[in-house]
């Protein structure tokens, strides 16, 4: 379905209107995708119906204006769908107050970021718009837009440059600063964000630095909600059930979980109206997220794709593909993990496999397996990393990593082109080009620190694990490599 069929029949319906009064804005929020918008404005929306105090939200796109563009038709507010086998739920969120996209005005979100009255900036801006170099452990100084926004701080163009400079004018007026609130999947992502902008900050002014260190938190969260990006038949689908052209419309599972580290510089919304976690630490719940959850999201977006397999749905229907993550889970994820208070991992996982197997859900491989070089770290590395320490098998992860290594070459089993989307995409084709042999290009990905810990570049197991993978992958194709895992395990 194109998107002219959607503008020449759908355009002649109602549009989504407010019917409830605009909220004074108290939360900026950077990366008002379709996450942002099934999670926090949804989850705010919800507070909002327990409670008298509002927190209405300011949305910044730092570049695209897509989202912009379909909102500001409809005054910025829009509908999600809540989709399960057996019901479907619309709420309409008018959490929105404002939306700017700031490479059009970025006075406007600084004269905002300014202002005493917002005290929350929030951000899923995903991984790579942390601009972290986790090799490193530190702000990327090499990144282009973070150079030019270190020279130029009147007109940033990334979201650390758009927070340094907001809280540069509180710290020199002496006004109240506001909390930074990370939701992306990023281990301890509220530490990531504090370092990323106390590395900026100094190279501005160490005074800055030193007030922002002792005034500002930066909580770190968990956060949790299976939203497929919106294709053009679900919004078909929606005006058709409900009347209204909602090209805003987000479709999400039931499910949420939102964990957050109770740590604020000034006020917060009373979260826990809407049934989110506030706990004094949220490690165990990130490490157990990122683990179970996205890491054999990950590990089925690779393998899926290259035996075929459109949506994760479509692999879990496979039994090969359920039992070798419950493999995952049971033999080489839990055993890493300690559980949080009030979780038991084994539930945690068979719900898990649950949502996955949610048939209204078109979760799509491909979505997935974008950004792998920022993502694989925190999803599976880091298991790896620890099994490898306690010198206890990797195999299922070990295939999981092969295939993300052929994925990147950008040509699949058959010799069909993939549209590989990541920022070290340039580096792979150059890698791939280069390499005379297989092993040879496996051996320079491995090599490559941004991706790969120095414990795991340095590890011959390691190495020969990731290599024989591969080379499985190679002969028998994605579905049989798992076959043969499998057998091999249960011998
Ligand atoms: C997914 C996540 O796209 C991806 O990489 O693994 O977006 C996942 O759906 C969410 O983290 C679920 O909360």
């Amino acid at each position: 379905m194109n998107s002219s069929i959607i503008e020449t029949d759908l355009k002649k319906l109602p549009r989504p209107t407010r019917n409830k009064p605009k909220l004074a804005p108290k939360i900026m929020h950077f990366g008002p995708g379709a996450f942002f918008r099934s999670f926090v404005a949804s989850l705010i929306d919800e507070v909002h119906k327990e409670s008298v105090e509002k927190w209405g939200i300011i949305a910044v796109s730092l570049r695209s204006k897509t989202t912009f563009d379909k909102l500001v038709m409809q005054d910025f507010v829009f509908n999600s769908l809540a989709v399960s086998s057996l019901s479907k739920e619309v709420q309409q969120i008018s959490s929105i107050s404002e939306f700017l996209v700031a490479q059009k005005n970025s006075q406007a979100v600084l004269d905002a970021l300014s202002d005493e009255k917002i005290e929350i900036v929030s951000l899923t801006i995903t991984e790579k718009g942390y601009h972290y170099n986790s090799d490193k452990k530190e702000l990327d100084f090499f990144n282009q837009n973070i150079i030019d926004d270190l020279e130029n701080l009147e007109k940033p163009k990334t979201a650390v440059g758009f927070i340094v400079a907001g809280l540069k004018e509180r710290y020199l007026k002496g006004k109240s600063p506001f909390t930074v609130l990370s939701c992306d999947n990023l281990p301890s992502n509220g530490a990531v964000v504090k370092k990323i902008v106390l590395d900026f900050a100094q190279k501005i002014d160490p005074f800055l630095a030193k007030w922002i260190s002792e005034e500002v938190c930066f909580p770190s969260s968990m956060v949790d909600r299976i939203t497929p990006a919106t294709k053009d038949q679900d919004i078909i689908n929606f005006a058709e059930d409900y009347g209204t052209f909602d090209p805003a419309l987000v479709i999400h599972e039931e499910f949420f979980q939102w964990v957050i580290e109770d740590k604020f510089s000034v006020g917060r919304p009373n979260f826990e109206l809407a049934g989110i976690q506030m706990v004094s630490n949220v490690e165990l719940h990130e490490k157990m997220k990122l683990r179970c959850l996205n890491g054999t999201h990950s590990s089925l977006a690779y393998l899926g794709y290259l035996a075929g397999f459109n949506t994760i749905a479509e692999c879990i229907s496979h039994d090969i593909m359920v039992k070798y993550i419950q493999y995952l889970w049971e033999k080489e994820i839990i055993p890493t993990l300690e559980a949080p208070e009030g979780e038991d991992l084994n539930d945690y996982c068979n719900e898990l496999l649950g949502r996955y197997q949610n048939p209204e859900i078109e979760h799509r491989t491909w979505q997935i397996a974008m950004d792998g070089s920022q993502k694989l770290p925190q999803r599976i590395l880091e298991t790896v990393d620890d099994l490898l320490r306690r010198r206890r098998s990797f195999q299922g992860l070990a295939l999981a990593i092969a295939a993300w290594i052929k994925y990147a070459t950008g040509v699949d089993l058959n010799g069909a082109t993939i549209d590989v989307r990541d920022p070290l995409a340039n580096d792979f084709a150059i890698i791939a080009k280069k390499s005379k042999t297989s092993e040879h290009y496996v051996d320079s990905i491995l090599d490559l620190s941004k991706v790969f810990p120095e414990n795991l570049r340095k590890s011959s197991i390691f190495r020969e694990a990731i290599q024989n993978s591969h080379k499985l992958l190679e002969q028998y194709g994605s579905l049989d490599s798992i076959k043969k895992l499998m057998v091999a395990v249960e011998k």
